[in-house]
């Protein structure tokens, strides 16, 4: 049995294994009371982050990697896009931009005035961690232009990395989201696989509803 461990970007794992249909257990992890506190994690990742996979004795952390896992390990999936294919750079590429040049900025860009004193959300580093999530938006916008999904014509698991991580962003109001990232995150999200994951996922559901409204 797979057990997802945490949830945060641990929902891009339960979105996917809905989309596959595969069998698994969400096992909460408070982060706000301190990973440290709950030894079972720490045990799984002594890193004390979310989320973690347990396949067996496999052990991972990434929630990217653990796509990219899920997919080589329980595929084939329309969900994935093989080597052959022409469209498997854009998909490797979106695959990551998602967590790399989105959801990482995004969150530094934000987490200082979450989180930190006084002015820290205006700090030269959240400056900049919102100018990096800008700019590689400029990415996403480029491949809105010409397909409707990460990866052309299709939905893969590079529309759940990015998909996520402009969900996240509108949901924390880290930077207005163009009308084209609006209408690319209530397209992606309205999928049956993805209400399925909303409803095993507590905090991501208590979120204002996919369409925004
Ligand atoms: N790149 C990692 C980021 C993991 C991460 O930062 N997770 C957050 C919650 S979604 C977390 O656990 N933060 C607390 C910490 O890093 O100590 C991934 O995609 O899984």
């Amino acid at each position: 049995m797979i057990t997802v461990w945490g949830e945060g970007r641990g929902f891009r794992v339960i979105w996917l294994l809905e989309e596959m249909g595969l069998p698994y257990r969400l096992r909460d992890v408070d982060l706000l009371k301190g990973a440290e506190s709950d030894p079972e994690f720490m045990a799984i990742n002594p890193g004390g982050f979310i989320p973690a996979l347990q396949d067996g004795d496999r052990v991972m952390v990434e929630s990217v990697a653990i796509l990219q896992y899920l997919l080589g390990r329980y595929g084939p999936s329309p969900l994935a896009v093989g080597p052959a294919d022409p469209a498997y750079g854009d998909w490797l590429q979106f695959l990551h931009l998602g967590e790399a040049g989105l959801m990482t900025p995004s969150f530094f860009s934000w987490a200082g005035g979450a989180f930190g004193p006084d002015g820290a959300g205006e700090d030269w580093t959240g400056k900049l961690a919102l100018e990096i999530f800008r700019s590689r938006r400029r990415l996403i916008a480029r491949q809105l232009g010409q397909a409707p999904y990460m990866a052309g014509e299709t939905f893969t698991a590079a529309d759940i990395s990015v998909g996520y991580a402009l969900l996240w962003a509108r949901r924390q109001g880290v930077t207005a989201l163009t009308p084209a990232e609006q209408a690319y995150i209530d397209h992606v999200t309205a999928r049956e696989g993805f209400d399925r994951a909303i409803a095993r996922c507590q905090h991501t559901k208590s979120w204002d509803p996919p369409s925004g409204g």
